[in-house]
């Protein structure tokens, strides 16, 4: 999602300043205290604004990811965490600008200037490591975060348990759809990718099932559930929403058009309705007929796919 260094914890921040400054070689006393206090300044300040740096503007994200990031974090937690450490960044950087004005005035106790702005400054940065720690463990979470795209055009297919969705992805794809871990749902988002021709174009569709979380009724799901849709709810261009007139899939076709009013209803996208399993059921609807076994009505739901998209 973006690239975020390893946040390091108090006491490694302070070490890496101090230790740093340590090794100044300056002959002359007062060089020396000005060039320590002014090294830890700038060691400290450009690391405390790489982190802030690092995470993105919650403002300029995708919907997507805000409510990813959200959801596996909490944004409102981020930004204080964010703000508290921005406050420690020019706290510290006026405390060393002080030291600094103090050293040029002594002549001749550097030393005690000196240990007073170390204090202070280790006392701020203790002061804020239970917000580097948290901006640590965020990053971790980030990096787990796999890569969905929020650019291509995407399709999300969508009814009851067994209907057929994962063949129907299967089916689609043209390379072995991978399963992405997500926090929302148990078994991942399963996605794919697809190719259609468009004015001698080749144009890219990603594709995405939710085992889980879009096959049953709101009510059956659970709060993280419900937060997962909120997140999904951004990412479909097109849902594709399967039926089993057949009735293999152990639902009755009820039930199964009330989850797609619900669907509808919940995302306001466009969705094609297809009856699969039509080998076993012949067609018992009016909706697009298509089966997964024989492959009929592939092609020309490929079509319709590529109509409503572009
Ligand atoms: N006869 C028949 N069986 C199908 C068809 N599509 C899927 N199935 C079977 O239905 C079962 C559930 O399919 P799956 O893709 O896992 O459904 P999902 O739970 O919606 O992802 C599997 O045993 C499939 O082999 C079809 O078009 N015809
Ligand atoms: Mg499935």
């Amino acid at each position: 999602m973006f690239k975020i260094p390893n946040v390091l914890d108090a006491d490694a921040l302070l070490d890496k300043a101090f230790g740093r400054a340590k090794k100044i070689a300056e002959r002359d006393r007062k060089a020396r205290a000005i060039n320590k206090v002014s090294t830890v300044k700038m060691i400290l300040n450009n690391t405390l604004q790489k982190y802030v740096k690092a995470f993105p503007s919650f403002d300029k994200l995708h919907r997507f990811h805000y409510e990813l990031l959200d959801l596996l974090i909490g944004v409102d937690k981020l930004k204080k965490s964010l703000g508290a450490i921005e406050w420690a960044r020019k706290k510290i950087n006026s405390i060393c600008y002080q030291g600094i004005k103090k050293l040029k005035k002594e002549e001749e106790d550097f030393a005690p200037i000196v240990k007073e702005v170390y204090g202070r400054i280790s006392s701020i940065i203790y002061q804020i490591n239970p917000h580097l720690n948290f901006l640590e463990e965020s990053r971790l979470k980030i990096k787990q975060i796999p890569a969905i795209s929020t650019d291509l055009p995407t399709v999300i297919i969508a009814g009851y348990p067994n209907v057929g969705k994962s063949s129907l992805l299967k089916l689609l794809s043209s390379a072995k759809p991978e399963i992405a871990s997500y926090p929302f749902t148990t078994k991942g988002l399963i996605v794919g990718h697809f190719y259609v021709e468009q004015n001698h174009e080749k144009k890219k569709i990603q594709i995405i099932e939710a085992p889980g979380l879009l096959d049953r009724p709101n009510e059956e799901r659970n709060e993280i559930e419900r937060q997962g849709i909120i997140a999904l709810k951004y990412l479909p261009d097109l849902i594709i929403f399967i039926i089993d007139a057949s009735l293999h899939c152990g639902y009755d076709l009820e039930s199964q058009l009330n989850l797609l009013e619900e669907i509808k209803k919940e995302f306001g996208v466009d969705v094609i309705v297809v009856e699969n399993k039509v080998d076993i059921s012949k067609g018992k609807t009016e909706y697009m007929k298509i089966s997964c076994k024989t492959g009929e009505g592939i092609e020309e739901l490929k079509e319709e796919i590529k109509k409503r998209l572009f």
